[in-house]
């Protein structure tokens, strides 16, 4: 009987705990209703099923329990139950696939009208780019990444000349009009993520997926990437706000172009640098510590080491830590930055100039 009771317990409170149950979806921000529908679908098939069956095993216990004189019967065959049961799973099974390969078919088929932006992401940072005026992209090589050109765009292309780079985390999108998002990686899987829209896509280094949506609700949503991709994985966030056209036009129009990056002055380069290439993602300039050391109101003070010894944050430790982080590591800090070697003098003064700014 305790059994009987507990099981019973167990089904009616799973079934309240999803009828009133606070945690439910964010409000859906995208055209993707019908994969809530398809999630719904999947909730109420299982849900009938796993009432069907503890309901039937509860019956069973207490229609079948143990009495003097009564005695089990053995029969091995039934056809008429063995229909009904695979009629009523195969059904069932329909049920729960069909929903998701219509939704996957639509999912796949890319819009030809729609806006088009990449998102490339890397460790542990996501930048965006849109194809300018010609609406064509420039042509992209891993061997072209630098600092100063952190999409690896062909210079000599006519068409990358007025790409528009967006060489911060958050991106804006026009309200009720149809995007697709071309996605790259630089380094290891990421993966592309709207919780509010519920569109997803994984980044495979050295091909191209494509993740299409049409926003529809005004507000700013946050990108998370949703594949583990190394110790930053948890500060890879970004940032989508969805505006009217208008604002959308006017946003759109103060972001510089790839020629304009090209040939921009040494201004404000160093803070460039640490947002293209992940640095902000483990040091922030707000004063909080994350993986690294904060760099603010740092420049001139002492560091105590992992060592216990002590040292002075000056421009030398600044530009050895850059090139060969390990050497010195700040005491309850683990070693994990990759060593940026290949850069050159003038990225490195760039970076520690922006940094020394960051001090009081
Ligand atoms: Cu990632």
């Amino acid at each position: 009987m305790a059994f009987v009771i507990v099981a019973t317990i167990i089904v009616i409170g799973t079934v309240l705990w999803n009828a009133v149950s606070p945690w439910w979806f964010t409000p859906l921000a995208s055209n993707w209703g019908f994969l809530d529908t398809t999630i719904i679908i999947s909730l109420w098939v299982c849900g009938v099923a796993f009432v069907a069956v503890s309901g039937f095993i509860i019956y069973c216990v207490i229609k079948f329990r143990y009495k003097e004189g009564h005695k089990a019967q053995y029969q091995p065959e039934n056809t008429k139950l063995e229909v009904i049961l695979t009629v009523v799973t195969t059904i069932g099974v329909v049920v729960l696939l069909a929903p998701g390969l219509i939704a996957w078919n639509m999912y796949i088929q890319l819009p030809d009208d729609a806006l088009e932006v990449e998102g490339v992401g890397q460790q542990w940072v996501w930048t965006y780019r849109f194809p300018g005026e010609d609406g064509i992209y420039g042509n992209t090589n891993g061997r072209l990444f630098s600092s100063k050109n952190t999409f690896g765009i062909d210079p000599n292309d006519p068409n990358g000349q007025d790409d528009i780079l967006i060489r911060s985390a958050e991106v804006h999108l026009p309200i009720n009009e149809k995007v697709v998002f071309q996605l790259r990686s630089k380094d290891v899987l990421h993966d592309f993520y709207i919780p509010q829209f519920r569109a997803k896509m994984d980044l495979v280094p050295g091909q191209q997926s494509n993740l299409w949506f049409e926003p529809t609700l005004l507000g700013t949503y946050e990108v998370a990437c949703a594949e583990y991709c190394g110790t930053g994985h948890y500060a890879m966030r970004g940032l989508i706000t969805v505006d009217t056209r208008e604002d959308f036009d006017a946003w759109l129009a103060e972001q510089p172009t790839f020629f304009e990056t090209l040939n921009e002055g040494v201004e404000g380069q160093g803070k460039q640098i640490a947002q293209t290439l992940g640095c902000v993602a483990c040091h922030s300039d707000d004063g909080v510590n994350g993986i690294g050391p904060t760099w603010k109101n740092t420049f001139g003070t002492e560091r105590l080491l992992d060592t216990g010894e002590t040292v002075v944050i000056d421009e030398a430790y600044i530009k050895e830590s850059i090139v060969n982080p390990v050497a010195k590591i700040g005491s309850g800090y683990a070693p994990v930055m990759p060593a940026y070697a290949t850069l050159s003098e003038e990225e490195i003064d760039a970076i520690t100039d922006y940094i020394k700014t960051l001090s009081d």
